[in-house]
């Protein structure tokens, strides 16, 4: 039975970089997520009877909000699909598209975050035109449409006929598993690990943890122990699921400490970042995309080389000295995954990155943390070295490029928008100027022009570029529930390889107060320093 619901327009339901997020208690007002849902099926069209997938990271108002969405759907058991699993699985099934109900990273709990998000077709978030037309149905919807089919069971895999609808519950793991046996050496890692490997995976009790028991320890054999925090909980244990060198230290000191394992690793709240560490080493997301781009022939699903590389913009051109030197094609997009959907599918790019710690391949639309994880496996299994001598060749080929990014986090918004707001009018008079002994060669407002549909996307980071090649950048973030929060991207690129092991951040001290001067970080926010600096 259908019943069509009466309902007010809600304002503020646009999507930012990765779907609607909002605290819980925002989600848990009356009828705002059948809203939101309801306005997705409104700018779509030749959906009737067809699949939908339904994804989760089991954080909490996850199963509450799969029973308001539930149509003729496939849902993981639990309520549990990770980003990057409910991507092949919309791919694989040919269905519709999918709705992933995750706010990634962001804290989960009933005062935390909540998150909805649309993936077409092709496996990938919804492109800006897509988010676009749903936050404009949001903003006139009058009623929603709801099956009453009482409380389906999400626990028991198998197929449920309810209220005239089908409801497919199926095993989260087994297809992802099956996707990622067929692109890596799965017998080579069983030999890695049988040989002594010792691995640490960090699932910091978000939804990767089914995924990394059954794929590391039962498939490939590593020791029990080798996934931790391996159980999915609503609230992530109480701790934020960003896999970074603050939230994840715990990870950081012991791959540091005397008796550190080979290999460490960590994924986030939906499972689509990871986190790389190597016995002594921290490898940058942004070098990590390259380094896995150099070596991904090593591993046998892209044994025949790759099409191109995209990064985000404010990512580090690590990846783009890889793609120069393979002779293929580099593209630079604006952050977010969407914007990699269409170089993807035009087979543009074969593998994707952002410094956010997102990596991930034409093997679905969504970048994958396990994914980065088994391929870096696989390439230690095929070059026999470990993670930091792969690093430190690395860097001796092609130079280092130092890199880090300075969160400062919930800000007044209004103090925000000022700072973005003086910066984008001085952008015209900086180039020629000097700070710190360093001039400044150019100075824009990035916009993508999409090389695939032509689409142009503006305002999407302010780029301050000096001679010799180093950078700052800035942008507020749009996936943050509460004020702004502004995003100091800082590089600096080093050839010399007498001067590789240098500390990050005074690599880059320079290039940090330079960016305080141009655009007045500290007076416009008020703070002294960064909340989080990864
Ligand atoms: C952040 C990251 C971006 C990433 C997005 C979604 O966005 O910077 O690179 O694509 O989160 O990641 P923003 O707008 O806050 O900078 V996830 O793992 O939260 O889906
Ligand atoms: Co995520």
């Amino acid at each position: 039975m259908i019943r069509t619901v009466a309902t007010k327009p809600y304002l503020d339901q646009k999507p930012g970089t990765s779907g609607l997020r909002k605290k819980v208690p925002v989600f848990q007002q009356e009828h705002y997520a059948e809203n939101f849902i309801q306005s997705i099926f409104d700018a779509l069209d030749g959906f009737e009877g067809k699949t939908l997938v339904i994804g989760g990271d089991g954080r909490f108002y996850n199963r509450e909000v799969i029973q308001k969405a539930i149509g003729k759907v496939m849902v993981g058991q639990g309520g549990i699909l990770s980003t990057p699993a409910a991507s092949n699985v919309i791919r694989k099934y040919k269905t519709f598209g999918g709705i992933i109900l995750s706010a990634s990273h962001n804290p989960g709990g009933p005062h935390e975050d909540f998150g909805i998000k649309y993936n077409a077709g092709n496996g990938g978030p919804a492109a800006e035109k897509l988010t676009d037309a749903i936050f404009a149905k949001t903003k006139v919807i009058s009623s929603f449409k709801i099956a009453d089919i009482g409380t389906v069971d999400l626990d028991t895999i198998g197929t449920v006929e309810a209220g005239g609808m089908t409801v497919e519950v199926i095993d989260p793991v087994a297809d992802y598993a099956e996707l990622m046996e067929g692109l890596f050496d799965f017998d080579a890692l069983r030999a890695l690990f049988k040989s002594g490997f010792r691995m640490r995976f960090d699932a910091m009790h978000a939804v990767t943890g089914p995924y990394a028991k059954d794929i590391l320890e039962n498939r490939l054999g590593a020791p029990k122990g080798t996934a931790r925090n391996f159980i999915p909980l609503p609230d992530f244990g109480g701790h934020h699921p960003d896999p970074n060198l603050v939230h994840a230290k715990h990870l950081y000191d012991e791959m540091m400490g005397p008796d550190a394992p080979d290999f460490g690793a960590a994924s986030d709240g939906d499972g689509d970042r990871n986190l790389i560490i190597g016995k002594g080493i921290f490898v940058t997301p942004s070098d990590s995309v390259a380094m896995l781009a150099a070596n991904a022939h090593l591993a046998p699903g892209y044994k025949a080389g790759l099409k191109g590389i995209a990064r985000s913009m404010p990512t580090s051109g690590a990846a783009d000295r890889v793609a120069e030197k393979l002779g293929i094609g580099i593209y630079e997009t604006p952050t977010g995954w969407k914007f990699f959907g269409n170089l993807l599918d035009a087979d543009m790019a074969t593998i994707c990155g952002e410094e956010s710690a997102g990596t991930g391949s034409n093997h679905v639309r969504e970048k994958d943390g396990l994914w980065a994880v088994l391929l870096w496996l696989n390439i230690l299994a095929a070059r026999g070295e470990s993670a930091k001598q792969i690093v430190t060749e690395h860097w001796a080929a092609y130079g280092r490029n130092y890199y880090s990014r300075h969160d400062y986090e919930e800000v007044e918004t209004d103090r925000a928008i000022a700072l973005v707001d003086e910066l984008r009018t001085k952008l015209a008079s900086l180039p020629g100027t000097s700070v710190r002994g360093m001039k400044i060669a150019s100075a824009d407002d990035f916009a993508y022009h999409d090389p695939v549909d032509g689409s142009i996307a503006k305002n999407q980071g302010i780029r301050v570029l000096f001679e010799g090649g180093s950078r700052v950048v800035f942008r507020l973030s749009g996936t943050g529930t509460s004020g702004a929060t502004l995003r100091l991207y800082i590089e600096r690129y080093e050839p010399d390889t007498s001067r590789h092991d240098l500390d990050t951040q005074e690599a880059l001290a320079d290039l940090i107060a330079a960016a305080d001067d141009i655009a007045g970080i500290r007076s416009h926010t008020g703070r002294a320093k960064p909340s989080v600096i990864t």
